[in-house]
């Protein structure tokens, strides 16, 4: 740790692949630079003016020259951009059968949320060769989550969420930055990172004391919040039912529809129940009721409410929290229980959902 290292180091698939693009990077680039500075020297020293009259022979065009020292380096660099967008889209788009981890900045901490409900203050703690999904927000200015030894680095903004995957490859103790200069203490924002082997991770798991899964939390706060006075599990309350409803497309009145995910949940939340990026629409088939919960709900209480209804299921058993040990399959391993391929269920209502 004390040495002296050209690069972080390197503990997630991620990493792996932008360690060979960048030596690749290095190496051509350093190829093409030094090939050209040698080739230079070359013909000042072979050719420069020998005596003060002499004339050289004029060379107006070589076709084969010209056509090789264009072609060539255009597919050299055109197939590093290529690499390079791959790379680039690949940490875009999360891989399936993600773990779900919730991640809230806030001057000058991150508070992490495990979807059994373990919570942590800059600290994450997370199993090796698996693949983990962050979603994050901030409840202030914006941060940046920066793990060098993943080579990752997502901003988190206040009012909406930003997503980052990885998996980690190598267990060990790795540093996480705010890379966003966030305030005063901006530099104090530090925590760590430990990849676990996944036995390890289990028994720390275990012994989390988790006070209940998140979505088992999110489920009192529907309550406390007074959300399930309007959204019945019955369906007949003034606000529509949500059961099933994360994943499904929903038809608001000004006839647009929108997929519900995080983000949409998110607005409505904290938005009369109208999701805000159209503008004034409302469900389909409802009046503007709901109540405005800015300032009420924070970001870690908003998280939890997101997460029970993600995990509400098309039957009455949603009164049951599912335990530590079952939320995790449920909630943290597919995009929700209405994840793709259960659409069809949702269609409880009359309405045109
Ligand atoms: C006074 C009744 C009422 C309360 C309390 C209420 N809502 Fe709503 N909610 C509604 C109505 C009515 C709609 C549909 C009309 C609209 O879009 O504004 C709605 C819409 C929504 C939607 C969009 C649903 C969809 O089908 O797309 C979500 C999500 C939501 N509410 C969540 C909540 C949460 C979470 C709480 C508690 C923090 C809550 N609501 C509290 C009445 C309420
Ligand atoms: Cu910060």
């Amino acid at each position: 740790m004390n040495s002296l290292r050209l690069l972080p180091p390197t503990a997630s698939t991620y990493a792996i692949e932008l360690n060979s693009f960048f030596w690749v990077m290095i190496a051509l680039c350093t190829t093409v630079a030094v090939g050209i500075a040698l080739f230079i020297i070359f013909c000042a020293v072979k050719y420069h003016r020998k005596d003060p009259d002499e004339l050289p022979i004029q060379i107006s065009n070589n076709r084969k020259v010209e056509y090789t020292w264009t072609i060539v380096p255009f597919i050299l660099f055109m197939g590093m951009f290529g690499w390079g967008a791959k790379t680039y889209l690949d940490v875009e788009e999360p891989a399936p059968d993600t773990m779900n981890i919730f991640v809230v900045g806030k001057q000058w901490m991150w508070k992490i949320e495990h979807p059994n409900g373990i919570r942590e203050i800059d600290d994450l703690h997370i199993p090796i060769e698996r693949s983990i999904r962050l979603t994050m927000i901030s409840e202030d200015a914006i941060h940046s989550f920066f793990v060098p030894a993943f080579r990752i680095k997502q901003d988190v903004l206040p009012n909406r969420y930003t997503t980052i995957w990885f998996k980690a490859t190598k267990p060990g103790k790795y540093h996480l930055f705010c890379a966003e200069y966030c305030g005063a203490k901006h530099s104090g924002m530090i925590g760590w990172v430990y990849a676990m082997l996944p036995g390890d991770y289990q028994t720390w798991e275990q012994e989390g004391g988790a006070e209940g899964s998140l979505s088992s939390r999110g489920e009192k706060m529907f309550h406390q919040f007074g959300c399930a006075d309007c959204h019945r599990y019955s369906g007949n309350g003034p606000g529509p039912n949500l059961q099933s409803l994360y994943g499904t497309r929903v038809t608001l009145d000004t006839g647009g529809q929108r997929t519900v995910d995080e983000a949409y949940l998110r607005e409505c939340i904290m938005n009369e129940g109208r999701p805000l990026e159209d503008g004034n629409a409302v469900v389909n088939g409802f009046k503007v009721i709901m109540p405005n919960y800015t300032g009420q709900l924070n970001e870690d209480n908003l998280l939890a409410i997101i997460s029970y209804i993600k995990a509400m299921g098309p039957q009455t058993d949603v009164n049951q929290p599912a335990g530590p040990g079952t939320d995790l399959e449920s909630v943290g391993q597919q995009p929700g229980i209405a994840g793709p391929g259960s659409t069809g269920i949702a269609n409880t209502k009359p309405d045109s959902r």
